[in-house]
């Protein structure tokens, strides 16, 4: 079980996790729910009931958020209505985003609702169960797991049952709760590297060794506003089966061994800095009770990273999915009871969500894909969007997250569409807004990443971005690096086109006249 320093070393944050575990407000939320949100115990409205995925917003006080857990971005009709009836509720204060996690977070939520809601989840096999502050985060995966031709591991049980594994299948897992700071895993099954494998805190790549398919295992990638690095091999390589016991071995060194003293170096790579990697290696093995066999000498990630966006034939004959752009992830409720209709009526009801912030329909069969690219949601969300909106991605921003030093997806979007009224491109270019440097919006992994910030001009003091470049996803990924800082955003859109022009190609649209 946990083992946490002596009292006095602890940080505020290990305090109050000592006194009372996050989890320890689920036997509390009737009572939150009569007493409302004004009266309850600061620290555990602001901080423990994000164990549960409900998070308190200083910027629109008494409307929570609640981030849900979607192994692998997947889930059915039923629980895509049932959220829609959710957020429905909350009139136009209510929304769901699609985040960089292959996830949603609906808001507006109030919280003398949610023991009502936490049933209506429990009957559909939803849960939010551990989705923030020190706990592992919502496990992502190959978005075509099972339907891709091409694909090497088939990567939805794998999440599946680590997040099992990690939440008592749902329920609350007290062993994985107190871990030193936040956690991510992703699993890789393509060879495109969809899931960002680099940025994550354990990473399964697909490897063959001996001609079995497999896993090379990467440890330690984050992002944080202190520090950005990719992750490491650990130099192991495992069978698929084994992805549950290794996870759970590394998240028990994490657990009892992890840094806690100062929160800004408690991620995991602080303490394989600290151990350095062959001891960290040693130490899992020890926890695991077996040795590691050493990494394959390549992995499998050998192509250009896809977006699954327009329609694909799947691996099952005369099946298709169908993947629609969702702009910067926003969802309303009328939004998301069409995707649960289309995703019903024509296809076995499945939906998928990418870390684009992007949705697939799964399983059409050809004979309805004609009458689904009619559909007037398909209008909205387009299968074939202009090339700067395609690969549009954006955090949540100043509109509901006090992080921000910036407005993020409604300037990305206003900004994009000016641009795309004045120049042609040939390819995508990946654009990503983040509103701060926590990095949400993934800035590192973008051609251009764009990251909020303040600076002054004439006088005054205005939102302003560094920009990245570089980033590159996909086969050999690797992050990109600040290139300019400090542009005011009522300046970026020059500065934006003149990029777009210059190294990615864009030329003026014909006929565009800006107007007098
Ligand atoms: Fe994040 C904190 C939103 C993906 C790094 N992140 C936050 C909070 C919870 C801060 C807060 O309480 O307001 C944001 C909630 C705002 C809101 O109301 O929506 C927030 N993070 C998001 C989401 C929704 C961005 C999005 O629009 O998609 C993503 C939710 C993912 C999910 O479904 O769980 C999200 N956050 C990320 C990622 C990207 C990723 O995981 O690939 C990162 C960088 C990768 C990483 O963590 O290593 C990320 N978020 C952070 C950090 C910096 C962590 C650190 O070690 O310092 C914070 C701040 C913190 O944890 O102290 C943070
Ligand atoms: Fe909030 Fe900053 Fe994360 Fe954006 S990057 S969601 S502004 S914490």
């Amino acid at each position: 079980m946990t083992t946490v320093p002596s009292t006095e070393k602890l940080n505020k944050f290990e305090r109050f996790k000592a006194e009372k575990d996050g989890l320890a407000v689920i036997g509390q939320l009737e009572e939150f729910a009569q007493i409302g949100w004004e009266s309850i115990d600061e620290t555990d409205r602001d901080q423990r009931l994000k164990w549960l995925g409900i998070f308190f917003r200083p910027v629109t006080p008494g409307k929570f958020m609640l981030r849900m857990r979607m192994p692998n971005g997947i889930l059915t009709s039923q629980q895509m209505r049932t959220l829609a009836e959710v957020t429905q509720k909350y009139g136009e204060e209510g929304n769901a985003d699609i985040t960089t996690r292959q996830n949603l977070q609906l808001r507006g939520i109030r919280l003398e609702d949610i023991p009502q809601i936490f049933q209506r989840f429990q009957q559909v096999g939803l849960t939010s169960i551990q989705s923030g502050m020190d706990n592992v985060r919502n496990i992502t995966g190959s978005p075509v797991a099972g339907i891709d031709g091409a694909e090497l591991i088939d990567t939805r049980p794998l999440v599946q049952a680590t997040q099992d594994m990690i939440t008592n299948s749902g329920q609350g897992n007290p062993e994985f709760t107190n871990l030193p700071r936040k956690f991510n895993i992703a699993i890789a099954g393509s060879r495109d590297n969809s899931v960002h494998a680099e940025i994550n805190d354990i990473a399964y790549v697909p490897a063959y060794k001996d001609s079995i398919l497999g896993f090379n295992v990467l440890v330690g990638g984050f992002f944080s506003g202190k520090r950005c690095e990719a992750a490491i091999p650990l130099d192991a390589w495992i069978e698929p089966n084994d992805c549950v016991s290794l996870s759970r071995a590394i998240l028990e060194v994490y657990r009892d061994h992890g840094l806690r003293a100062n929160r800004q170096k408690s991620r995991l790579m602080w303490l394989i800095d600290e151990w350095g990697v062959e001891l960290f290696r040693a130490s899992v093995e020890k926890q695991l009770g077996q040795r590691l066999p050493e990494a394959a000498p390549k992995d499998e990630f050998d192509w250009d990273k896809r977006d699954h966006i327009g329609v694909y034939q799947q691996k099952q004959a005369g099946l298709n999915y169908v993947g629609l752009h969702i702009p910067v992830g926003r969802l309303y409720a009328p939004d998301m009871f069409e995707l649960a209709r289309l995703a019903q009526v024509y296809g076995d009801g499945e939906i998928r969500l990418t870390v684009e912030q992007n949705a697939i329909l799964a399983n059409i069969p050809d004979s309805r894909l004609e009458a689904l690219l009619a559909e007037p949601l398909l209008e909205k969300f387009s299968i074939n969007p202009d090339p700067l909106s395609r690969a549009l991605v954006s955090c949540t921003g100043s509109q509901f997250c006090k992080f921000a030093l910036i407005e993020t997806k409604n300037r990305a979007n206003a900004m994009i569409a000016e641009l795309s009224q004045e120049l042609t491109l040939e390819k995508p270019v990946r654009i990503h807004w983040t509103g701060c440097p926590n990095s949400c919006g993934q800035p590192q992994v973008a051609d251009i990443g764009l990251m909020g910030t303040k600076t002054r001009k004439d006088g005054k003091t205005v939102e302003a971005v560094d920009i990245f470049m570089g980033g590159k996803v996909g086969k050999d990924a690797q992050l990109g690096e600040k290139v300019m800082k400090a542009i005011p955003c009522e300046d970026l859109k020059t500065v934006l086109r003149n990029l777009l022009m210059e190294q990615f190609g864009a030329g003026p649209k014909p006929g565009y006249r800006p107007a007098s």
